[in-house]
């Protein structure tokens, strides 16, 4: 149980579009593994998911099972016809170059592919290979995190602008007293503050701290710099199987004072395309060889996390699953996702979590042992809880 003061307090507003189905874009500099990581991420299966069709959507996106022990040994236990993991979609973003927020490159078609993800796997380019052009002449992490940081913000700043000097003009039309005068001037202070934190402060949206009222804001202007940010530091096979680059400590010390909390992953595309052409028994023998293991799977639960997304599972001999919601989902809404009669006709849930289960060793156990428990309306769901819903005729 949560301590009763942590209770009272008022539950944080997530920055971010509501909803569960959530995609993470793939942006960067141009050649620096974002098409090739996305080749590998789109063709791995985990080994664990056969009957699901998480295949390529489209030749950009994609849906990335995510792994997840809980869900293995529910499949173990259940060993059900069919298994549907979790699954993050994915989506590859053309290369940006420095001068895109003023259309250089392919300029503001490729904000507006990042304007609609809901976070950003950013790949950092930290191998050499002179075979490869790099745009800007040679490697260097630390000034591509520089541009595209930039690049984003200064999108940002000119949209917010926009939009500021648009409900200015149309304030001046309501009157003096009214309350929807008074939500206006609110609305007006917090989007000043937000362009004095991407322009004055040079923070990123996500970086500072906002009230429940100014998120509610922010999420209506879909900033680019509210996204949540997952660094890949792309290396040179040899650098990430010895786990040492030239970079790596810089580009954390940028992180940490740039945007501090944003997760930093190395991972090395052409040692992922190789592992990802081998059978399942071939990979974990050359992970064991080269004495390190694949980065997808910490990859895609960074990702997923990032987004605020949690799963819950359905559980029976005909089919293991795992649904995705956003952290904070309530009952209905989270039955919801599986069918809209679900949340309408809610009645309520019976509901255990995976620990209780795994503990207890079958449902009739957790049964007797008054942890199966009903939920009403009102219950907010918890990463890994198993759930049966009941809803009316
Ligand atoms: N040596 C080496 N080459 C790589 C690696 N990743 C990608 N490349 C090569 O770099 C070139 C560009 O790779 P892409 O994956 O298409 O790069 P991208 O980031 O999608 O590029 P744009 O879509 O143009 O922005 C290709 O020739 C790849 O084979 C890597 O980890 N090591
Ligand atoms: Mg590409």
């Amino acid at each position: 149980m949560p301590p009763k003061k942590a209770a009272a307090q008022e539950k944080k507003t997530l920055l971010g579009r509501p909803g569960n189905n959530l995609k993470i874009g793939i942006v960067g500099m141009p050649n620096v593994g974002k098409s090739s990581f996305f080749n590998v991420l789109s063709k791995t299966d985990l080994g664990k998911s056969a009957n699901y069709p998480y295949a390529t959507i489209n030749p950009e996106e994609a849906r990335i099972p995510v792994p997840d022990e809980r869900f293995d040994w529910l499949c173990d236990s259940y060993k059900p016809s069919s298994r549907v993991p979790a699954a993050l979609t994915c989506i590859d973003i053309a290369g940006l170059t420095a001068g895109a927020s003023t259309g250089a490159g392919l300029g503001n078609a490729f904000l507006s592919h990042v304007r609609a993800v809901d976070g950003i796997f950013q790949v950092v380019r930290a191998f050499d290979d002179a075979d490869v052009i790099h745009v800007e002449g040679d490697v260097n992490p630390i000034r591509d995190m520089e541009i595209i940081q930039t690049e984003l913000r200064l999108k940002d700043i000119e949209w917010v602008e926009k939009h500021l000097d648009n409900l200015k003009k149309g304030g001046r039309a309501l009157g003096n007293n009214s309350l929807a005068d008074k939500a206006k001037k609110e609305e007006i202070a917090t989007v000043e503050k937000v362009l004095k934190c991407v322009s004055v402060d040079n923070k990123d949206v996500r970086k500072a701290e906002w009230t429940n009222k100014e998120i509610d804001v922010v999420n209506g202007l879909q900033m680019l710099t509210a996204k949540p940010v997952t660094y890949l530091v792309n290396l040179s096979e040899k650098d990430y199987i010895r786990k040492k680059n030239k970079w790596l400590a810089k580009i954390k010390a940028w992180i940490d004072e740039k945007n501090p909390g944003d997760p930093l992953i190395p991972f090395s595309v052409a040692l992922e395309e190789r592992l990802a052409n081998l059978s399942d028994e071939e990979q974990a023998e050359e992970e064991k060889n080269i004495g390190t293991q694949s980065a997808l799977g910490k990859i895609t639960q960074a990702g997923y996390a990032s987004l605020d997304l949690i799963r819950y599972f359905t559980c029976g001999p005909v089919e293991v699953r795992a649904w995705t919601i956003r952290r904070g989902t309530k009952a209905p809404q989270a039955a919801g996702v599986i069918h809209s009669d679900f949340e309408n006709k809610f009645v309520c849930g019976e509901i255990m979590s995976y620990e209780d289960l795994k503990e207890h060793g079958s449902e009739t156990a957790v049964k007797a042992a008054g942890k199966l428990r009903q939920q009403g309306k009102p219950y907010e769901m918890v990463d890994g809880d198993i759930a049966y819903w009941k809803s009316g005729a």
